[in-house]
């Protein structure tokens, strides 16, 4: 029997500074992703929006963390579903909504496995904290807080931390890291395939290899897939668009490998901005790569 599906949209906008990606989940919802996993014969429960606060006004002792307050309370409802969902048995599929919303999901997915494995599809790394960020901007954070690097409001989320270790991590498409975040990886060691990496061996021999690398030490992985990390020319309804990119058929054989090798236990797909996007298409592309990653086949 096909595992059942609860869908999560986190209609976030404020770990970052560009409006509408708080409209992401209503985009892929738009671009048919129910549809399109009944179609493959799963059962899916839609459990709607997260809610949303407002943007903190006060921003007093939480400088370089750009609406601490509001990412931290919807972080914890986050969680709560998340872990509701993964309690009853359920694969949770978190639809952003910046990437900011990764604090909330790792908090509600990780108590639940000893050694939960992490897939970072992206153009970056995620790897800031306030005393590292160019931006303060929380969602180039959301890595390094599930490491428990960061602020305590962030990285205790669900009353503990960390959510994940370093040698648990692959990253996958990296090309735009900030200093802190390149000392960070060579500290902590964590494997990253750099699009340098992805010319070199190809998305087979990078996909191949990060399922061997995870497979045996982890009891379950998380695919956290910003859509920044497809190249803007595939995916262009992005907040923070890098070029030389992962193209869509490379990402599409990525989720066809990944639902061969059957490690990924739930996913989100993130930064989905249908303000900057071209008629939906990365709403679309998005809604593609998650027929791929649960078994759609073309014959
Ligand atoms: N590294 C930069 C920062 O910390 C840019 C982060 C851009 N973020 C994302 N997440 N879209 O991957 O602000
Ligand atoms: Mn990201
Ligand atoms: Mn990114
Ligand atoms: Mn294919």
């Amino acid at each position: 029997m096909k595992k059942k599906i609860s869908i999560i949209g986190v209609p976030m906008d404020l770990g970052q500074m560009r409006r509408g990606v708080d409209m992401g989940p209503s985009a892929i919802r738009y671009a048919g992703v129910v549809d399109r996993l009944e179609q493959l014969g799963y059962e899916i429960e839609d459990l709607g929006d997260i809610e949303i606060g407002k943007p903190d006004r006060d921003i007093g002792e939480t400088v370089n963390l750009r609406n601490l307050k509001a990412v931290v309370v919807a972080s914890r409802k986050l969680a709560d579903q998340v872990d509701l969902v993964v309690q009853k048995g359920n694969f949770p599929l978190v639809l952003g909504g910046d990437h900011s919303i990764a604090i909330g999901s790792l908090a509600g997915i990780s108590k639940h496995y000893k050694d939960l494995g992490v897939i970072w599809y992206d153009a970056h790394g995620d790897l800031n904290s306030s005393e590292t960020s160019p931006t303060g901007n929380i969602h180039g954070m959301p890595l390094a807080v599930s490491l428990g690097i960061g602020h305590p409001h962030l990285t205790f989320i669900g009353g503990y931390a960390p959510k994940i270790k370093p040698e648990n991590i692959v990253i996958i498409g990296a090309r735009s890291l900030d200093k802190g975040e390149k000392e960070l990886i060579k500290d902590k060691g964590i494997k990253v395939y750099t699009m340098h990496e992805i010319d070199r061996l190809g998305m087979t021999k990078v996909i191949e290899e990060t399922i061997h690398y995870l497979k045996n030490k982890t009891d379950g992985v998380h695919l956290s897939l910003d859509l920044d990390g497809l190249d803007p020319a595939d995916a262009p309804g992005v907040g923070t668009p890098v070029i030389g990119g992962v193209s869509y058929r490379e990402s599409h054989l990525a989720m066809e490998m990944l639902e061969e090798s059957k490690i990924i236990t739930s996913a989100e797909f993130v930064e989905v901005n249908p303000i900057l996007d071209e008629r939906n298409k990365t709403a679309i592309v998005a809604v593609a790569l998650m027929g791929s990653l649960f078994g759609e086949k073309l014959l």
